[in-house]
């Protein structure tokens, strides 16, 4: 068996990327990064209630798939999902209202920030039973495959998750009926404040799916173009009919578990040396500078173009009213 991978080990050969498509995911990954960040700020305030688990950190994982990714291809992933959304297409005003609860959001301020949904963008939640995503993603491949068309289906779940009984129900379900799903392992490499090393006994959590017949792979998830690239592969296998595929994203959140986490399961110094060595939107900042595709100003004119974006979220989301008193009898099943 392969030793346990920490994050950034690479795995894939770096493919040739075009100059538009490193802009884009620079562009795609900072959005999740400044969204986010404002976020953070926003609870502090008091402007967002409830729990609020934030994605820094883990960008290029959504991202990366994301480019692998085709229209009608559907995602479905845990409360951790802010950059779920932003990643497939999802408007930031819309998302940073239901964060604030307000009418203007996806789920009309009612959901918050860990039920959210997007018929158009095929996005599924959004769901804060951890694991509970991982049968539902297979039900959604389930569905496509009874249609008879080539979608796939992107099912997230953590390295927490990744114990929990029904994921292995799930695969066994999928590779039975041959699912075009794509289990998404996002090993941040701990479940609130418990690190992998402490739950978990087999040294790779991908390997598992072995026990079924599901292929899979470990992939530095710190690493756009080598998430992108293990995508392709992942969709491709489903897309031919050959059923499931596990991709294990070795990846790092720099925040707490939630905005209330102290953190005492971790020293700073674990976090500085992630953020110094692997962050995933330094990565391609090099490539776009040392490959002459930007300059500096290029660059900084990209990350003004970004705040704007989440500024004007930001404004949208506190002008829009909060729901109105009689909205607590709509939407519900009774
Ligand atoms: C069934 C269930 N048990 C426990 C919890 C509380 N809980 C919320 S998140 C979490 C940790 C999950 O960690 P992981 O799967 O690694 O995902 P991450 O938060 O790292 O993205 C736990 C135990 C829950 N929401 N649902
Ligand atoms: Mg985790």
């Amino acid at each position: 068996m392969a030793a346990r991978k920490t994050p950034g080990t690479a795995s894939n050969a770096t493919p040739n990327v075009s100059k538009d498509d490193l802009l884009k995911y620079y562009r795609d990954m900072l959005l999740i990064r400044r969204f986010e960040e404002k976020a953070g700020q926003l609870y502090g305030m008091g402007l967002i209630g409830g729990f609020c688990h934030l994605y820094i950190g883990q960008e290029a994982v959504v991202v990366g798939l994301e480019a692998a990714a085709e229209e009608g291809d559907k995602r479905i992933t845990s409360y951790r999902d802010h950059g779920h959304m932003l990643a497939c297409g999802m408007d930031a005003k819309g998302v940073m209202a239901e964060l604030t609860g307000r009418e203007g959001g996806y789920s009309k301020g009612k959901g918050g920030s860990m039920h959210m949904f997007s018929r158009e963008k095929h996005f599924y939640g959004g769901h804060g039973i951890v694991g509970a995503q991982v049968p539902l993603g297979a039900g959604l491949a389930l569905a496509d495959k009874y249609m008879g068309n080539d979608r796939v289906t992107f099912t997230y779940f953590g390295d927490g998750a990744a114990n929990q009984g029904q994921v292995y129900e799930t695969y066994n379900m999928a590779q039975l009926w041959n699912l075009p799903v794509v289990f998404v392992i996002e090993n941040n490499q701990y479940a609130m404040g418990t690190s992998v090393a402490r739950s978990t006994k087999s040294p790779s959590l991908w390997e598992r799916g072995a026990a079924y017949g599901i292929r899979g792979e470990a992939v530095d998830g710190m690493d756009v173009l080598a998430v992108k690239a293990a995508g392709e592969k992942a969709v491709a296998a489903c897309r031919a009919g050959e059923g499931p595929y596990i991709l294990e994203m070795n990846t790092y959140r720099y925040r707490g578990h939630s905005m209330s986490d102290p953190a005492k399961y971790r020293t700073r110094e674990e976090v500085q040396k992630m953020r110094e060595e692997k962050d995933p939107i330094e990565r391609v900042r090099e490539l776009l500078l040392t490959g002459n595709h930007a300059t500096d100003d290029d660059l900084k004119s990209i990350d003004k173009e970004i705040k704007a974006v989440v500024n004007d979220a930001t404004e949208f989301a506190k002008e829009s009213p909060e729901p109105d008193l009689s909205e607590l009898w709509t939407d519900i099943y009774a």
